[in-house]
């Protein structure tokens, strides 16, 4: 409707109609198809959000738990966090070898393992301290982990 100023178009019909007439049928169709394919990934996106925690950043680590973090210096995908006190436990599917730093916020040393179940290699997670950039040997390897002790 941002067309002539003179014109006034007082149905929705005259304005599609003009819409089409602009652009051709095939341009439309492709302008629809971005449009809804804009409004399936907004849907996506708010149907991740609660699980993983898009975007989300060291505060959200309460001070008791020990959390993981897709990418570097806790950011993206917010993987998962675990009281102190437990034993090993395999990460969800969802955040399973993907984790890149990490946080112990917790009086207890944690720690993670490589494969399921506490399999392969141990790394310690010291309390009171976190790991904001995995090294290559160590980033997106993590699998399970407990919150007890370190390795
Ligand atoms: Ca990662
Ligand atoms: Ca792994």
């Amino acid at each position: 409707m941002s067309g002539d100023p003179g014109q006034c178009w007082s149905t929705a019909t005259a304005a599609t109609t003009i819409r089409v007439g602009r652009f051709g049928k095939a341009e439309f169709l492709k302008k629809l198809k971005v449009l809804i394919g804009v409004g399936a990934l907004a849907a996506a996106g708010l149907a991740v959000t609660p699980v993983l925690g898009a975007n989300a950043a060291y505060s959200d680590c309460a001070s008791n738990r020990v959390c993981a973090w897709q990418n570097n210096h806790h950011s993206g995908d917010y993987l998962g966090s675990r009281a102190a006190g437990l034993g090993i436990a395999n990460i969800q599917d969802a955040s399973n070898d993907r984790t890149s730093s990490w946080a112990n916020r917790t009086l207890t040393n944690a720690r993670w393992f490589q494969l399921a179940n506490g399999g392969g290699f141990c790394i310690t997670m010291t309390n009171t301290s976190s790991n904001p950039d995995l090294a290559d040997s160590q980033n997106d390897k993590l699998t399970s982990w407990a919150t007890n002790r370190g390795c």
